[in-house]
């Protein structure tokens, strides 16, 4: 006896080799006879209006999937913006993807979180959509088997160091001021959105209060051109951790890494194992910013992880101001091994005055704790959540 379940083969080919059996011992895939899938949106809006070089946001639109089972419940949430700015896809757009291209296909055969990709191989894109409904899936069969999602990919910490991202700001004393009260607050890593016109100075000005002991970085969400590499390489002066996506394409990325000290970091470009291959490849980056809404679920996620461990790249964990149940899953991700670097997932009230969980707190090392609990390991408040609804459908599989 190999002691491997059938089912753990289907685990090792899908899910990556390295966790196949240690990740699911416990964790096999649970086949359900029905299923139920309630598509609800929620509107949160944030604690403060958040700039960047993408526009202004006031709130987050959020669909939220919701699979009960003969076996359980699992909750998923979907990343998509109110608007298609940071990538394509957006959440009106996400919505009418699940329900009317990818939950057809669920119909047709015994999908699990695992076989999930392979059963929409056929569906171009759309990521955030199939990684909305691949962590419902994942949510669903973990509870049911009594395993976390932090055990079930391999998780190595309890808990994980995390930053917090700001926005463009009025002028550079308001994001002093703002910078001083979450180093307070006891965060040790600051992220900087930058953009032409509001990079250099700030950055400066952030460097030269704070000091060398605070972990800086800068994220510049596309928003220059290669004619701007000259202005940009100024900010090697500043003891950067990384400058995260100043560019749109790879190999401007690729020339720019090799006139500058500073490490460069890819985000909206990493959209699946073969893309971080690709960019690795060209030398467009030394560290790699892990969405997995961005590139279509936690497994994808945990391939991408692997082959940054495997190439001896520095991972984090990207946000994209996550609910309490997103925040509760990038935790889970972040604590595998190759996390090197402290990631985008904040306190819960750094985004939101309520969130629809139990909030999130940072510890005074400036770490948050991984959940434990079986699944995602937590679960929204059904009278707030019913006070944020703004529409709720329900599919039967
Ligand atoms: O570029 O990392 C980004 C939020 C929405 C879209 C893109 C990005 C972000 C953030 C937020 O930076 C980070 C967070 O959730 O704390
Ligand atoms: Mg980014």
């Amino acid at each position: 006896d190999t002691g491997v379940h059938p089912h753990q083969h289907c685990e090792s080919r899908y899910g990556g080799t390295r966790y196949a059996v240690r990740g699911t011992v416990r964790a096999r895939p649970v086949l359900f006879h029905w299923m139920d899938v309630e598509l609800r949106r929620i509107r949160l809006p944030f604690a403060a209006p958040f700039r960047t070089a993408l526009g202004i946001q006031q709130d987050r639109d959020v669909l939220l999937v919701a699979v009960r089972t003969d076996v359980g419940e699992g909750w998923g949430e979907c990343v998509a913006m109110n608007a298609p700015i940071y990538t394509a896809e957006y959440v009106s757009g996400a919505h009418s993807v699940i329900r009317d291209v990818l939950l057809p296909l669920l119909s047709k055969s015994d999908v699990t979180a695992v076989t999930l990709g392979r059963a929409l191989t056929s569906i171009q894109g759309h990521r955030m959509a199939k990684a909305a409904l691949e962590m419902a899936l994942l949510d669903a069969e973990l509870r049911s088997s009594d395993t976390s999602l932090a055990t079930y990919l391999g998780a190595a910490a309890s808990r994980v160091a995390v930053g917090v991202a700001l926005g463009i700001d009025r002028d550079v004393a308001r994001l002093l001021d703002t910078v001083r009260r979450y180093i307070d607050r006891g965060y040790r890593r600051v992220k900087l959105k930058i953009m032409p016109g509001w990079d250099i100075e700030p950055v400066a000005a952030v460097r030269q209060t704070f000091g060398n002991d605070l972990t800086l970085q800068v994220d510049g969400n596309r928003a220059y051109g290669p004619a701007e590499m000259a202005r940009l390489s100024a900010l090697d002066a500043f003891d950067l951790a990384m400058i995260e996506q100043p560019f749109g394409d790879l190999v401007t990325h690729a020339t720019f890494a090799r006139t500058i000290r500073t490490p460069i970091c890819l985000d909206e470009s990493i959209t699946s194992t073969e893309a971080t291959r690709l960019a690795l490849t060209l030398g467009a980056c030394s560290i790699v910013n892990i969405k997995p809404g961005r590139v279509g679920g936690y497994l994808e996620a945990r391939r991408i992880h692997d082959l940054c461990v495997a190439r001896g790249v520095p991972v984090w964990c990207g946000g994209m101001f996550e609910t309490g149940l997103g925040r509760a899953a990038n935790l889970a991700l972040a604590a595998l091994p190759g996390f090197t670097l402290p990631s985008d997932i904040s306190e819960s009230s750094r985004y939101f005055e309520r969130d629809i969980t139990d909030p999130f707190m940072l510890e005074p090392d400036g770490t948050i704790g991984v959940p434990d609990g079986p699944g995602i390991g937590v679960s929204p408040d059904p009278k707030r959540l019913v006070e944020v609804t703004t529409s709720v459908e329900h599919f039967r599989i």
